[in-house]
């Protein structure tokens, strides 16, 4: 009798290794080509498929880098794509609204920057149009809400040891700015992170702005009011001021003061490391120059809470911006624009949420 052959041994239960989230990436200028990198390389569980930007050529350099990813002419492939999962939108603000509506149709998460929209009438839009589905889809690329000072802010308020919220003291500084950059957009584009602060600190309504143009520094271009101070007040009272100089020839600057009943905290001092230098006889520590050295941490917390909320099926991270907060945010600005030319504060008028 001949041994039976022995049976060739069996793989045991297996469990298919979790597949990457394919990511298509809109627009990869200096913002989204920062998102390629950072997905390519730090984030866990996700990489770049497809890229398109208005510059092919652009667009093919961005693509070298990220291993894997094609690159292709429209947002509309991009975001219809079978080898795309969930969309990035970094294109000019003024494409947003279409880009999201298109990713909210085809049933596809979505992390836009900000701003939502340009006006509250296009960001309602995207709001009623993510309702009517019935799920979250959106996530708006406000930053911040995941710097690590900017958390421990919000946890001492959520924990009840700066008692109610008095004051929040907001500066915001930047050593230049581009070309073309006016007073709208110093509303749109800049402040608009400290209307987004309000949301997420105070997490209640604007209920009207006044915005006050300071004597203007010769460093900034022809017409533009900077520094540029803006005071809202919302629903409960609490009062929010925000000064912004956005051509200090200095650095990137973001402080966060919030002022309450039982004390008061302030997180961007930077002041982890103080230098005192010899030969001057003063002392400091560096400013970085833009919001990609102050901000790197915040960006790769956003993006890796994203991937890990696309891929729980919820969608939107817990902290992260919504549509509804890019809608209050675009109705704050155009309050805070009007009162530029108005005499005194400007009442916030604010659409009802739907539910
Ligand atoms: C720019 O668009 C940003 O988002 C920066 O964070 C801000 O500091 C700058 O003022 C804006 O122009």
């Amino acid at each position: 009798m001949t041994d039976a052959p022995t049976a060739p041994p069996q793989p045991g239960p297996q469990t298919a290794p979790p597949q990457d989230i394919r990511i298509g990436v809109i627009g990869v200028g200096k913002m989204g080509a920062d998102h390629v990198e950072r997905i390519s390389r730090r984030t866990k569980g996700a990489r770049v498929s497809v890229i398109s930007d208005y510059m092919r050529e652009t667009a093919e350099k961005v693509s070298a880098t990220a291993p894997g990813s094609r690159v292709v002419d429209t947002p509309e492939e991009v975001i219809t794509a079978d080898d795309v999962d969930a969309v990035l939108i970094a294109s000019p603000g003024q494409f947003h609204r279409e880009q999201v509506l298109a990713a909210i149709a085809a049933g596809k998460p979505v992390l836009c920057e900000k701003p939502l929209a340009m006006n509250p009438t296009d960001a309602y839009d995207v709001v009623r149009a993510e309702h009517e589905t019935g799920r979250s889809y959106v996530s708006l690329g406000f930053m911040r809400r995941f710097d690590t000072g900017y958390g421990e802010l919000k946890d001492a308020l959520e924990a009840g040891e700066l008692g109610t919220p008095l004051l929040l003291n907001c500066k915001h500084r930047n050593a230049s700015t581009p070309p073309g950059f006016d007073n709208t957009m110093m509303v749109y584009d800049s402040a608009v992170h400290e209307i987004d602060a309000i949301s997420f600190f105070l997490e209640e309504p604007v209920v009207s702005v006044q915005t006050i143009a300071a004597r203007s520094t010769e460093n900034a271009p022809e017409g533009l009011s900077d520094p540029m101070l803006l005071l809202f007040r919302t629903a409960s009272g609490t009062v929010v001021t925000d000064e912004l100089y956005v051509n200090t020839k200095a650095g990137y600057e973001v402080r966060t003061e919030l002022v309450g009943s039982k004390g008061s905290a302030t997180v961007g001092l930077e002041i982890g490391r103080v230098t005192t230098q010899q030969a001057g006889g003063s002392w400091g520590g560096s400013v970085p120059l833009d919001f990609r050295p102050r901000f790197i941490d915040a960006y790769d917390a956003e993006v890796q809470a994203w991937v890990t909320a696309v891929a729980d099926g919820t969608n939107v991270a817990p902290r992260s911006a919504t549509a509804w907060d890019g809608y209050v945010g675009a109705a704050v600005c155009e309050a805070a624009e009007r009162s530029l030319s108005a005499d005194g504060a400007v009442e916030v008028a604010l659409q009802e949420r739907p539910h």
